[in-house]
C-alpha cells in the first residue's frame, strides 16, 4: 500500500528532494545546446513558477496550457506550473487551431506556456474571441525582449512549491480522441508519485546513471513519464530532442550515449531494418541497456528484429491516458513473445465477459484494471462506463493463457466478425510482418454483404518487392501457414505508408475509410 503525506507537490517531491540530497551538481536534462544539472533544472523552474505567478497572476487551480515540441525548456515549464500549484495541460505539437480551441474551452486554460514556433495556431485558435478563457500567454524559444527566458530571468530562483493536497489535480491528459470529442484525464499529485514508484520500479528498475531518451512527446503520458518524471525519481538523466523519428533517434542514441530508450512498435522495426540495410554505417546503439515499447502491441517479429540488431529484448507495457502509465508488462527476463505480460505490482487486472464476469483462462474479454492510479474524466458523461464498481474498463480485448500472461488481442471496437468468426487484426499483423518483404502493414475490416466483413490488410512492401497479384497470393499463402488459415486476408491493398498519430498509432479507422 503506497503511503503519501497529505500535503504533496510533486514538482517539488521529484525535483526539490534531490537538490535537498545533495544531488544539485547530477545532470538532469540535455537537449539541442541545453546541458542542465538538477540545480540548474530547478533555478530555472523556480523562475518559471515566479513568473507564472507574479508576472502572469496564476492562482492555484488554475489551469495552463503547455505547447511545444519535447525540449530542456518545455519540461523546465510542465514542472513550473505544477511547482506553483497549477494544472499542467498537455497539447500535441501538430494540433491546429480548431483543437487547440476545444482543448482550452473544455478545460478552462487560463495561461499557456508555448514555443515561439508553434504559436501561430495558438493565436488563431483566439481569432474572433475564440477560446475566451485564454488570459495570458508566454512564449518561449524567442529572441522578443518579452519572451518567458527573458521575464524568468528577472525573477527570483527560489520558489516555495505551492502547498498542494495529494489529491489537487496537477495533470489534465487529453485522450487522442479517436472518435468524438477528445476526453480529459485528470490525475492528482498522488498518481504521479504512484506511477512513479510502481512500474519503474518493480520492471523497469532505472539506475541513477542511465540516460533516457526516446520520442513520445510529453504532452502524452508514456512520454511524461518516460521521458521526465521516470528519470528524476531517480536522480537519473534525460534528452529531450524534438523531432525523435526513427530517421533520428539512433544518432541520437549514439551521440548521448543514451541508456534507456523509448519508443513505440514501429520506431523500433524501422530502425532495425534500417540498420540491417546501412551496414557498418549504422549509428552505434552499445549505449542502450533497456528499450520500452508501448502505445500499441509489439508484434513478436519486431521483438526478433530488435534483438537481432542490439541484442536487447524490449521491455513491452500497455498503459494508458487514462490510468496514466503501464498497468501491465514483463522485465526482460520474463519478456514472452506476443504477450504484453502479468500485472504491474500494485495493479489488478481481470477479462470480463459482457456481463461484467470473468471469462476462464484462454478466452477473450475486456480488459479491466485497477491500482494506485485510474480514470477520472473531466466532466464528462463517459466516466460511468469506463469505472465500474472500482474497475477501469479498458477497451482493449484481451485473454489470459495458461502461464497468467496477458495476451493483447485488439482494441474492443477493432474485432473484425468475420464469417461468424472473430478475427483479431493485430494477430494478422504479426504474421504478415514475419513475411520477409513486409516492411509495415495494418489490417482492419471490410464491409462484406456474404461475410459480414472481411479480413483486409494494407500493406507497405520493403524496397525491391512489388505488389502485384503474385505478391498477393504469397501473403496470403504465408498468413495461411502461419496462424489459423480462416484468419487470412481476403484483400490487400498496397500503401507507400500508413497513417499514423504522433504517439505511433496506426489510425485503423482512417484505414477503413474509402480511399
Ligand atoms: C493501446 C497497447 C497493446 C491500448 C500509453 C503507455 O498508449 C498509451 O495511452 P493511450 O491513451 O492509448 C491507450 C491504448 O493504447 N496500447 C498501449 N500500449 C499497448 N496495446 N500493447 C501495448 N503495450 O489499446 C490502450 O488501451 O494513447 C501507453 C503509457 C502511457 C500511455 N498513455
Amino acid at each position: 500500500e503506497l503511503q503519501f503525506p497529505d500535503q504533496l507537490n510533486c514538482a517539488s517531491a521529484l525535483l526539490d528532494a534531490r537538490v535537498a540530497a545533495g544531488e544539485g551538481d547530477r545532470l538532469a536534462i540535455q537537449g539541442e545546446g541545453v546541458r542542465w544539472t538538477y540545480a540548474q533544472l530547478q533555478e530555472q523552474v523556480n523562475r518559471i513558477a515566479h513568473e507564472l505567478v507574479l508576472g502572469m497572476g496564476l492562482v492555484s487551480g488554475n489551469r495552463v496550457l503547455l505547447r511545444g515540441a519535447n525540449t530542456p525548456m518545455l519540461a523546465a515549464c510542465w514542472l513550473g506550473v505544477v511547482k506553483a500549484g497549477g494544472i499542467a495541460v498537455g497539447s500535441m505539437p501538430l494540433l491546429r487551431a480548431k483543437e487547440l480551441k476545444q482543448i482550452i474551452d473544455k478545460a478552462e486554460i487560463t495561461h499557456a506556456l508555448c514555443d515561439a514556433r508553434l504559436a501561430e495556431e495558438l493565436t488563431l485558435a483566439r481569432a474572433d474571441g475564440g477560446a475566451a478563457t485564454l488570459r495570458e500567454v508566454a512564449l518561449f524559444h524567442s529572441e522578443a525582449a518579452d519572451s518567458l527566458e527573458h521575464r524568468a530571468a528577472h525573477r527570483s530562483s527560489h520558489f516555495d512549491a505551492l502547498p498542494t493536497s495529494a489529491d489537487d489535480v496537477c495533470l489534465m491528459a487529453f485522450t487522442s480522441g479517436t472518435t468524438g470529442m477528445p476526453k480529459a484525464t485528470m490525475h492528482f499529485h498522488r498518481d504521479v508519485m504512484a506511477a512513479c514508484a510502481c512500474w519503474p520500479a518493480h520492471v523497469l528498475k532505472p539506475q541513477r546513471d542511465d540516460v533516457f531518451i526516446g520520442s513520445p512527446p510529453l504532452a502524452f503520458t508514456f512520454g511524461l513519464g518516460g521521458l521526465l518524471l521516470f528519470p528524476m525519481s531517480v536522480g537519473a538523466s534525460t534528452v529531450l530532442i524534438e523531432k525523435a523519428t526513427p530517421d533520428t533517434l539512433p544518432a541520437a542514441i549514439e551521440r548521448y550515449r543514451a541508456t534507456v530508450c523509448f519508443t513505440a512498435p514501429t520506431s523500433y522495426r524501422a530502425i532495425a531494418l534500417a540498420g540491417a540495410q546501412g551496414g557498418s554505417a549504422a549509428p552505434d546503439l552499445r549505449s542502450l541497456r533497456k528499450c520500452v515499447s508501448a502505445g500499441e502491441a509489439l508484434p513478436a517479429a519486431t521483438r526478433k528484429l530488435w534483438r537481432e540488431r542490439t541484442g536487447i529484448e524490449i521491455i513491452d507495457g500497455i498503459g494508458s491516458t487514462e490510468m496514466l502509465h503501464i498497468f501491465i508488462s514483463a522485465d526482460e527476463a520474463h519478456a514472452r513473445p506476443g504477450a504484453t505480460g502479468v500485472p504491474v505490482p500494485g495493479y489488478q487486472a481481470v477479462v470480463l465477459d459482457e456481463e461484467g464476469q470473468p471469462v476462464p483462462s484462454g478466452q477473450v474479454g475486456r480488459l479491466a484494471v485497477r491500482g494506485p492510479t485510474g480514470c477520472k474524466y473531466l466532466a464528462d458523461d463517459r466516466q460511468r462506463q469506463y469505472v465500474q464498481h472500482g474497475w477501469n474498463l479498458t477497451g482493449d480485448a484481451y485473454l489470459v493463457d495458461s502461464d497468467g500472461q496477458f495476451v493483447y488481442q485488439a482494441r474492443t471496437d477493432d474485432m473484425i466478425i468475420s464469417g461468424g468468426y472473430n478475427i483479431a487484426g493485430p494477430e494478422v499483423e504479426s504474421a504478415l510482418l514475419l513475411h520477409p518483404a513486409v516492411a509495415e502493414c495494418g489490417v482492419v475490416g471490410q464491409a462484406d454483404d456474404d461475410r459480414g466483413q472481411i479480413v483486409k490488410a494494407f500493406v507497405v512492401l520493403k524496397p525491391g518487392h512489388t505488389g502485384d497479384a503474385a505478391m498477393t497470393k504469397a501473403l496470403q499463402d504465408f498468413v495461411k501457414q502461419t496462424i489459423a488459415p480462416y484468419k487470412y486476408p481476403r484483400a490487400i491493398e498496397y500503401r507507400d505508408q500508413l497513417p499514423r498519430t504522433e504517439t505511433g498509432k496506426l489510425q485503423r479507422f482512417r484505414l477503413r475509410q474509402p480511399a
